[in-house]
């Protein structure tokens, strides 16, 4: 019995120990340090040129290093008047945007309260895929709007009008890896018909501007297009061509 007294002692002794976390958020730290596994800690000193070179979803890039921002939102901050400017924990009215006014859920004072979305490949349109946060003032990095159905291939947009050879990079909402405009279908460049110059006069005629065979192009693939077929079926001038789309 005295043992396990011992046992048990040992174990509270041992527990009382542990050390109590410095911070359970980023806001608890001086910046540009932030909370990591319970300690205010540097950032990684990852090397960026704009907010694209950095990996976590919210990430700033920061006079050429990734940096976590302090803040996305009011409801970040510590204290109940913060408010969130431009990923800092500010205290009292009023952004750099302006002062005055009152600021949306989560507290704080600031003139207007923006909802942006990140916006990873700098085309100017907003990640779909990602949720909003609120700012006091323009956040670097982030946008007014999430219609950005690939944030991490600044092709695909929806101001996206060229049609393209190689697919979407990195995650997209859209339902296809060439929907570049993301509109929800995929348009190709140039028709999938296909013809032979070689089935008599009629056909022959109707061949010229299809792809030559059985099959049309699909999207990135290159095949022979028809450019034309002699009277007496020949295959008069053909071309490779890729197969874009949008
Ligand atoms: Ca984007
Ligand atoms: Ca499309």
């Amino acid at each position: 019995m005295r043992d396990k007294i011992a046992v048990i002692g040992s174990l509270l002794a041992i527990a009382s120990c542990q050390p109590v976390p410095e911070c359970s958020a980023n806001a608890e730290c001086a910046a540009p340090k932030i909370c990591k596994s319970g300690a205010c800690t540097a950032p990684t000193a990852q090397k960026c040129v704009d907010v694209s070179d950095c990996p976590g979803r919210y990430d700033l890039c920061s006079s050429g290093i990734c940096v976590a921002p302090q803040c996305l939102s009011p409801a970040d901050c510590p204290g109940r008047n913060d408010f969130c400017d431009a990923g800092t924990c500010v205290t009292g009215s009023g952004g750099s945007g302006g002062g005055g006014g009152t600021g949306g859920a989560g507290g704080g004072t600031c003139t207007t309260q923006l909802i942006v979305y990140r916006d990873i490949d700098g085309d100017g349109f907003g990640s779909k895929l990602d949720s909003a946060a609120l700012t006091c003032a323009p956040l670097s990095g982030y946008v007014g709007n999430n219609l950005d159905c690939a944030d991490q291939d600044a092709r695909a947009n929806p101001g996206q009008m060229a049609f393209l050879t190689s697919p979407i990079m990195g995650p997209t909402s859209a339902g296809s890896l060439w929907d570049f405009n993301c509109n929800g279908t995929e348009e190709t460049q140039f028709p999938t018909a296909h013809a032979f110059c070689n089935q008599g006069p009629v056909s022959c005629q109707g061949a010229a501007n299809k792809w030559l065979g059985e099959f049309g192009a699909k999207c990135g693939e290159t095949r022979t297009w028809i450019l034309a077929c002699s009277g007496s079926c020949v295959l008069q001038s053909s071309e490779l061509r890729a197969q874009g789309c949008r």
